[in-house]
Formats: structure tokens, C-alpha cells, sequence
């Protein structure tokens, strides 16, 4: 897997990563297809978006089809119809916010299915075996996601089990040309745990390098002073991934930090109940003002519910509970991200990042009108 970086501004990087399926243009923002799909979008939807890699869950895959249904199915890219490239989150987090009665151990974690109560167990070797089976592009090491907030002693003991974790991952990772495997930082909101965190797994060697453990209610300042004391620190030839953010603001942010991927369940999962991202703001389209608004979503967008579609229509959509109406706003939340992250690209790529970035944190700030 290549990763090159052509361009920075401040500590804003413009980069390619190249895997088996194609490129992906850095920053990038990966939208969330837990089960094998976007939710609401077909692949090539997605795509139009300008989106050119998405995210599958190793936790919600292995409990059905099961990974083993995935292989035999072709592997993840054609069971969904998605050619371009994957990454997989491991199963950990996941396990922690979604299963039932968990147990930690130094082997792995033991959990029930959220599905049928069935128990499994995961550990970074089954997580290697499952994302292979998977044929993710970018698979990511088992961690644990160390809650907030932890005492240094609880962040330090968990941070060193994921760096455990990290070794084994990585010795049971199959290498292949076009394929890689990220390391996850943990280390809660530590400055020295996140140091150490950095260089086990910089020892260890990975083709990526993604900052877990944020994003889980430390807040925004909290969470930028974590990536202050963290990016400095890993490689710069390789791509750094944030995992589980965020807000437009918190991208931003994040990527005048040196953070080159991101992905989040939120404008997938808040267009579905009705709150759009637009270039002033949020805003919900089941509010009642929106009932007689003849202008589209957002004057700037290019996508088909911007296009074709009134404010007013897609209240009634929601008002009405037809299924257009999440669907639509699942459609142009995703281009609104991606716009956003071209955006950011091209500021990078110009040397003007943070007049730009200046400019879209005001506009955010407005509100919507
Ligand atoms: N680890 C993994 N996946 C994640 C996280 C993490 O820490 C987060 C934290 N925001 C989101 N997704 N494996
Ligand atoms: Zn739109």
C-alpha cells in the first residue's frame, strides 16, 4: 500500500493513498457502510458523492453473513457492489457499544450478539483472519477504546493491552501488494501515554497510523489538545486516520493537526431523522418553517436533492414517512462532506489552508437562515 504526501500547508497535509481497488485523495472522509451498505444509497450513489473509499465493520459482519458467506460471495467489494476500497474497523469498539455482556481478557474479548445472544469471541488473530476474509484494503488492529473518562492508571493499562494487541495483529496480518494494516494510538487524554502508545506501535511498524480513543465525550478542545500531542509524533510518510470523527468543525480541526482520514456515522445517520449539514450550519428539515420554502437545502450544492428538490418537499417526505426523504438527506449530506473535504484538499494544495479554514469555521457559525 503507498501513501505520498504532494503537498503541506502548516502542519495540513495533501496526499494519495494507493491500495488494490484505486486512490484515495487525502483528506478523505470515508463514509460509514456498516452491514455491507451505506445505508439508503446504492454504490454508485456513494461514488457520485465524490466519495472513494468506505468503511465496513468487522463486528456487524462477522455475526451475519458471517465473514466465512462474505469470502464465498466474492469478498466484501463485489458482495456490495462497491469496487473501490475498503477500510474495516477491527471489532473492538464496536463490541464495547454494541454487544451484551462483554469480558475482557488478555487473549481477546468475549461478548453476546446484540442479534441473537449467541456468544462469540474476538481476538486480534480472528480480526486478521475475519478482515482477510473480508478482503479489506485497510485493515485495522484490535483495540480497546479505552472509555472517558479513565484515570492515567486505567488509560495506561488498557493503552498497553492494545499495544499487546497491536504486535499480535500485526504478526498474524497477511501482507499483499495493494493491501495494508493500520495501528491504533489509544492513551486516553495522556500526553505521556499517547507518546509511548506512538512509539510501541512505530517500533512495531504499520502502513498507517490511526488515533483511537477520541470523540468518546472529552469534547472538542480536549480532543484537539490529544491530537496536538499526537500527530507531531508519528511518521509523516505515512496516513494518519481518526477514527469515529466528526462534526465539519471537528475535521477541520483535525486536519490542520495533520490528520489525512476520517469517517462517522453522521451524515449518514442524522440525515436519515432529518438534520441536514449545510454551509451555515445544521439544520432540521421536519422544523415547521421549512413547510412553505420553495429554496433548495443549500444554494451551493450540487446534489440531486439540492438540484431537483424544494425545502418544502422534503419536509413533507419526512412529515409523510416516506423513505425518499432519508435518503435524499443521506444523499446530500455525503456530498456536503465530501464538497467540504475537496475543499480543505484544494486550500492545501494552494497553500492557503488556513485562510480557508478560517473562513468555513465562520460560515458554520452563522446558522442557517
Ligand atoms: N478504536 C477502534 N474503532 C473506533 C475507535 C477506537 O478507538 C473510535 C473512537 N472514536 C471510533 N471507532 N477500533
Ligand atoms: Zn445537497
Amino acid at each position: 500500500m503507498g501513501f505520498d504526501v504532494h503537498a503541506t500547508d502548516g502542519m495540513a497535509r495533501r496526499g494519495t493513498l494507493t491500495t488494490a481497488h484505486g486512490t484515495v485523495e487525502t483528506p478523505a472522509f470515508m463514509p460509514v457502510g456498516t452491514a455491507g451498505t451505506v445505508k439508503g444509497m446504492m454504490p454508485g450513489s456513494v461514488k457520485t458523492t465524490g466519495a472513494q473509499i468506505i468503511l465496513g465493520n468487522t463486528y456487524h459482519l462477522m455475526l451475519r453473513p458471517t465473514a466465512e458467506r462474505v469470502a464465498q460471495l466474492g469478498g466484501l467489494h463485489r458482495f456490495m457492489n462497491w469496487h473501490g476500497p475498503i477500510l474495516t474497523d477491527s471489532g473492538g469498539f464496536q463490541v464495547m457499544s454494541l454487544s451484551d455482556l462483554r469480558k475482557m481478557s488478555e487473549d481477546g474479548v468475549t461478548f453476546k450478539s446484540h442479534l441473537d445472544g449467541k456468544r462469540h469471541h474476538l481476538t486480534p488473530e480472528r480480526s486478521m483472519q475475519i478482515q482477510h476474509l473480508l478482503d479489506s484494503n485497510v485493515t485495522m488492529c484490535l483495540d480497546e477504546c479505552t472509555a472517558f473518562p479513565a484515570t492515567h492508571e486505567v488509560a495506561e493499562k488498557s493503552m498497553k493491552l492494545s499495544m499487546r494487541w497491536a504486535q499480535r495483529s500485526r504478526d498474524a496480518f497477511v501482507e499483499r501488494p495493494g493491501y495494508g494494516l493500520f495501528g491504533i494510538v489509544q492513551g486516553s487524554v495522556y500526553a505521556d501515554l499517547r507518546a509511548e502508545s506512538v512509539k510501541a506501535l512505530t517500533d512495531i511498524g504499520f502502513d498507517g497510523y490511526a488515533v483511537g480513543g477520541l470523540a468518546v465525550g472529552e469534547g472538542q478542545q480536549m480532543m484537539f489538545d490529544t491530537l496536538d500531542v499526537t500527530t507531531p509524533l508519528l511518521p509523516k510518510d505515512r496516513p494518519r486516520y481518526l477514527m469515529g470523527v466528526g462534526k465539519p468543525s471537528d475535521i477541520i480541526g483535525a486536519v490542520r493537526r495533520g490528520i489525512d482520514m476520517f469517517d462517522c456515522v453522521m451524515p449518514t445517520r442524522s440525515g436519515r431523522t432529518g438534520q441536514a449539514f449545510v454551509r451555515r450550519g445544521v439544520l432540521n428539515i421536519r422544523n415547521a418553517r421549512h413547510a412553505h420554502d420553495d429554496r433548495p437545502l443549500d444554494e451551493k450544492c450540487g446534489c440531486p436533492a439540492c438540484r431537483s428538490y424544494s425545502r418544502g418537499y422534503l419536509h413533507h417526505l419526512f412529515k409523510a414517512g416516506e423513505m425518499l426523504g432519508p435518503m435524499l438527506l443521506t444523499w446530500h449530506n455525503l456530498s456536503y462532506y465530501q464538497d467540504l473535504m475537496a475543499d480543505l484538499r484544494r486550500a492545501i494544495a494552494q497553500g492557503c489552508f488556513e485562510e480557508r479554514a478560517a473562513e468555513l469555521e465562520a460560515q458554520l457559525l452563522l446558522g442557517d437562515i
